[in-house]
Order: C-alpha cells, then structure tokens, then sequence
C-alpha cells in the first residue's frame, strides 16, 4: 500500500562521523557560534528551559562558561523579570545607579548596616537629595560605632575622602585607583559629580575569571527566556527586564496558532526571537521569514514521552537535517533541542546541520540546577522533570503542550512527560569541559577548526546496531568512573 512507502528518519545511535584527513588539533578548533540571528556565543551549548534544569544560577553559570541559559516560564512573569535581572547585574562593571545601594549622611548606622546587610552589600555612597556623592560607607567603618551608639549618624562614621571616577572608566583604571588608595569600590560620577554607578574589587575580579564568558554589547551576561506561545505580555516584560533572546516554548510550533502568535510577538520585542520546537522542512518553511532561530526537538527528550503518548515525533538526526537545510537558506541558526546524553551526540547534531545545542538532562545533575541533592542506596541524585509531565504542568507550563490545564482544580492531566531524577555531578564548568572538549575532538576526527567549516566537512556512515554495539565499551567490566561515559 502506499500508505505504507514511508521515508527513513535517523537519530543518534544510527549514525557516525566519517573520520577525515587533519591537521586540526581538538584543543585549537573554534567552537564559537550563534543562537540567534543578533546572538553569539563562545560555546555552542544551551541549558534547557525547565524548572529542574534553568534559573538564575544555571544561567549566570552557562553565560560566564560562553554558553547561554535559557530561564524557564513555570514562574510568574515578575519573578523571571527578577531573575533576568540577577543574570544581566551577575559580573557588570559599572552596577548602574537604581541599583546601587546608597547611604544617606543623616540615617543611623544601624539602619546603614541592616539595609546594607538584606541588599547583600558590604559598602554603599553616601549621597545627598541631588544625588552628590559627599563620602563612603563600609562594614568597616560602621562596625565600632556600633559597638558604642548605634544611632550615630552615617555622617561621622563615613569616609569622606573618596575616590571617584568618570563614566568612561575601564576595568583597568578602575583596578589602578582600587590598588593605588587601597579601597574596594569607586562610584562612578556624571561631570556635576552626582552618582550614576559604581565598580566593585568583586566585580572586576570575577569578569577576569570568566575571559570566554557570553556577554552583550556592554559587557553583561547573555541571557535567554521561555515565553508560552500565547504570552505576549512576559515576551515585553523579558524584553524590557534585558533578555537577549527569547525562545517560544512549545512542544509542536508548527500549530498555525502558535506561529501566528510568535509572529505577533517577534513584532513586539526588540530581542531575538527563537521558534521551536519543530522537526519538518514544512515547519521550518513556516517561521523562516520571522524566526530569529529556529529549535528543534519532536520527543527526543530524556524526560519526554510525546512519542509514546501521542504516536508522533521525529527522530532528531532527520529532524534537524531538514530544519536546517530550509533554515540555511536564510541564514537563520538552528538549535537542537533533547536526547543529548554524550559530547557525541552533540557534535552529531552539528554536523547534521545545528548551529547549538539544548540539554536537559546532561545538566540537571550539577550544583548549578535548582532543587537539592537526594541520597538514594547510597548514590546522591537530583531531581530532574519534563515540563508535560504532572508535577511540572501542575505548577504551570501546561500549554507548552496546547493543553488547556486548570492548575486549581484537581483535573486528570494527559503528560507527555516523566519525573525523574538524575545522578549528582558537582559543577556545571566541568561538565561543561567535557562536553565542549568531546565536541572538540569531533572536529579534530573530521579536520575542522571552526563549526561552519565543520558543518561543511562533516559526512555520516549509517552503522547497524552491531557498529553501535561496538562503539561502547564492550566485554570488559568497567572498574573507573570516566568523567564523560556512563552505560545507559
Ligand atoms: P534532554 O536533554 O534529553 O533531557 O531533553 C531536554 C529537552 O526535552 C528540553 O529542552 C525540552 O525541549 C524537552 N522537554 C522538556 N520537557 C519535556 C516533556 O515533559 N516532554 N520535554
């Protein structure tokens, strides 16, 4: 029957990377890409938008390693403009003035060290009404006033000498001043002296830990966030709070009401705005034209059971080999989302025609994720969750799924995905060193030393399940833990 003349879609484990002739050493290949149109990163790897896998932490954590985290959206939407925030002030130079905690020269010290104390700061300008900067207060200089009168006044306990410097301070200058007068912190001053920002010791020495860190044009950390289909009102609200991307997050973007709303939103934002997920040329044909990226993943998920549920799905080599033969053309980058468990894997959805890659699983494991650490006969695990599944749906992601999910009621859900819980790894910046370092030596067995060069390069054997078989560790009795193999 005709019914019955179907085409092939390949994953993962049906295929390798044909070895090439090279002169390409892993650890001199360039693996900086782009996510989005206007977004570039200095590793090709994203942290999935999951209430297990995504918030603040991971984020600044994937930013400062070159990566980009993308927020979840099981939270209100002032909680991920809060979150967005924490991410964008994480390793800024200059923190700008509405953010600057500031003393004024008649508060107590007392009231000076309690609000220094919840805003998690250990010095603050102290600045009259129009904002002139008159001194400088520390734990230090407050500390034996309070021994003896804690109503004293911020006035006398202040250091009035203080060091400013311009708005066009560089990290440099900054650290100069800091060393030369032996102080932690220099406001920064608009040309009438008044407080438009300050630099911290803290904050220059963490930028210089982080040179690969994925930042924006002034230097502050990348960030991305999930926005439902229809929620054109956290899309402004992320937009405004600084995201650099948005990703419209959506099991099946190619419902034409999903496209039509990620439309209107893309014509609403100034960021970039990723379409995903998919896994046909046809859909890719559909969000070309406006889609600033395109993601891909049709149930390839650890966590995810749409295929089995629901009967579709795509397997992830074909799917994104098709996006990205469609998306190509316009130039639009591709990002393959779920069913990464190695670096392999990863480097296989390069080749297939990815420009990055989203993972869930691989970091729900690290300090890193929310949600703590769980001792099970011995062995320490994390939780990890779909976002279809119950507990995850229930807490608000449902139309992910274009289920409408009453969250109050005790209704009957349908998931599409599993709880879970995944082995604790420790941190995210080793995990991530193996993953970039296996992708690495992907290109090295393929002679390319930049991924569009790799994406070019790159051919695939077919292997049968006994060449896939022959690719694990085999007939022996693994005595170590490798850092980055564990049987499935
Ligand atoms: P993995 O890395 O294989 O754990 O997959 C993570 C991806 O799975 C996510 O980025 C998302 O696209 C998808 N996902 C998340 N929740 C669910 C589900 O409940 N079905 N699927």
């Amino acid at each position: 029957s005709e019914k019955l003349r179907v085409p092939e879609a390949l994953t993962f484990d049906d295929v390798l990377l044909r070895p090439k002739e090279s002169r390409v050493e892993p650890d001199d290949a360039d693996v900086s890409t782009r996510v989005s149109k206007n977004v570039s990163l200095t590793i090709p790897v994203l942290s999935a938008a999951m209430d297990t896998v995504t918030t603040s932490d991971m984020a600044i954590g994937m930013a400062r390693e070159g990566g980009l985290g993308v927020l979840h959206r099981n939270m209100d939407v002032e909680t991920m403009v809060e979150e967005l925030r924490r991410v964008k002030r994480a390793d800024e130079l200059v923190i700008p003035r509405d953010e600057v905690v500031t003393a004024s020269p008649d508060q107590t010290v007392r009231d000076v060290d309690e609000l220094m104390e919840a805003a998690g700061v250990s010095g603050a300008p102290v600045v009259d009404d129009d904002d002139a900067v008159l001194g400088i207060i520390s734990g230090t200089d407050i500390r034996p006033y309070l021994e003896v009168g804690e109503s004293d006044e911020v006035r006398e306990a202040m250091t009035d000498k203080v060091i400013t410097a311009g708005e066009d301070v560089t990290a440099r200058d900054a650290l100069e001043l800091m060393y030369e007068h032996k102080i932690e912190r220099v406001p920064i001053v608009d040309a009438e002296s008044r407080l438009v920002g300050l630099v911290t010791m803290q904050g220059i020495l963490q930028r210089r830990e982080h040179e690969n860190a994925a930042r924006d044009e002034v230097g502050r950390l990348r960030v991305g966030a999930a926005v439902g289909p229809f929620e054109e009102e956290r899309a402004v609200a992320a937009d405004e709070a600084g995201a650099d991307v948005l990703f419209i997050d959506c099991a099946h973007a190619h419902n034409l009401n999903v496209m039509d709303s990620a439309r209107a939103i893309k014509g609403s934002v100034e960021s970039d705005v990723v379409v995903g997920n998919v896994g046909t040329r046809e859909a890719a044909e559909a969000c070309v034209d406006f889609a600033d990226g395109i993601k891909v993943g049709i149930g390839p998920g650890s966590i995810c059971t749409t295929r089995v549920v629901s009967g579709a799905g795509m397997p992830q080599i074909t799917a994104v080999a098709q996006v990205a033969d469609v998306a190509a053309r316009e130039n639009v980058p591709v990002i393959a989302d779920g069913g990464i468990r190695y670096s392999g894997d990863a480097i296989k959805a390069i080749a297939a025609g990815a420009d990055a890659v989203m993972l869930g699983s691989y970091f729900a494991g690290t300090d890193e994720a929310p949600g703590r650490v769980i001792t099970m006969n011995g062995k320490k695990y994390k939780q990890y969750r779909g976002m279809g599944s119950v507990g995850a749906m229930r807490s608000g992601g449902g139309d992910r799924y274009l289920k409408d999910v009453d969250e109050d009621e005790d209704e009957e859900f349908v998931p599409e995905g599993v709880e879970a819980a995944t082995p604790y790894k420790g941190s995210l910046a080793s995990e991530l060193h193996q993953l970039v370092g296996g992708m690495r030596s992907g290109m090295g067995y393929v002679g390319a030393e930049s991924l569009p060069d790799f994406k070019e390069r790159a051919e695939f054997v077919r292997i049968s399940s006994a060449g896939q078989t022959e690719g694990h560790p085999h007939d022996v009795m693994i005595t170590d833990e490798a850092p980055n193999y564990s049987p499935q």
